[in-house]
């Protein structure tokens, strides 16, 4: 089996135990705090999901949200895991949650996988082979308008409510484009851009598990991903992210 096959089963079969299980509040913790938690089905998954990977691809090195990195792997090719982007979510509403999955050969994308697990709908794209949501091939808008955009973001305080150095031009940002819209997860808002649903995307903070797999389903729709400065999007570290229907957009959203 080839790496996006592996992929592919391991995380459909992660999507049915999480679509079954039945969250209890014992097994919820928080991490930086009461805004930042993690459950007992998050570290399930990322060690089902690196399990899986290793067992076939023992050379490949794993990026995880919830364990740290293994030591330095002799192969070249990467692998982003988040088990549940949208924790919160699976939480509270369980549904609005998925698990995300990109993997790179150095600076080359090779395929990503974002499941809308509650939905059971894939997102998947493989490097040159366009972008897929399950059996049909997806496009970003066609939308170059400003006041025409919709904007969506994943957390209201962090984007606007908060003081950081961005906050003044996403307020004004939030003022002209046609409305704001926050679902919760960085995976599955990057996949609404991909699949034409929203036309931008932004956030102050995202970590290399939960843009990587979405950001090549993005590209390979059409879109674009940046830094909020318009800067190339690390792969390997924290970051801001802005990410647009068409680059295209990029001037005029970055002179708002
Ligand atoms: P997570 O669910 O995997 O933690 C909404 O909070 C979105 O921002 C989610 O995709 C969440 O990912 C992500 N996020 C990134 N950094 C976060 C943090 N420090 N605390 C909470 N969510 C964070
Ligand atoms: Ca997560």
């Amino acid at each position: 089996m080839d790496r996006f096959n592996v992929a592919v089963d391991v995380v459909q079969n992660a999507g049915d135990l999480l679509r079954q299980c039945r969250l209890e509040e014992s097994e919820i913790c928080q991490k930086m705090g009461h805004q930042d938690l993690v459950t007992h089905w998050d570290r399930r998954v990322e060690r089902m999901l690196r399990s899986a990977i290793l067992e076939t691809f023992p050379q490949d090195s794993i990026v995880g949200e919830e364990y740290p990195p293994e030591e330095c792997r002799a192969g070249a090719v990467t692998w982003y895991i988040d088990p549940i982007d949208g924790t919160t979510n699976f939480i509270n509403q369980h549904q609005n949650y998925a698990i995300s999955v990109g993997c790179w050969e150095g600076s080359l994308p090779l395929f990503g996988l974002v499941l809308d697990v509650e939905r059971k709908t894939l997102y998947w794209a493989r490097h040159g082979g366009g972008a897929w949501q399950n059996q049909t091939l997806i496009h970003t808008s066609g939308r170059r308008e400003l006041s025409e955009l919709l904007l969506t973001t994943p957390g209201l305080q962090y984007t606007f409510l908060e003081p950081h150095p961005y906050q003044e031009r996403m307020i004004r940002l939030s003022r002209k484009v046609r409305g704001v819209r926050c679902l919760g997860s960085v995976a599955l808002e990057l996949c609404e851009v991909a699949a034409g649903r929203a036309d931008l995307f932004v956030t102050m903070r995202s970590s290399p598990w939960d843009h990587n797999a979405a950001r090549i389903i993005l590209e390979e729709a059409g879109g674009a991903t940046f830094t909020v400065d318009g800067d190339e999007l690390p792969l390997g570290q924290k970051s801001t992210v802005l990410a647009l229907n068409d680059m295209e957009l990029k001037d005029c959203i970055l002179c708002v």
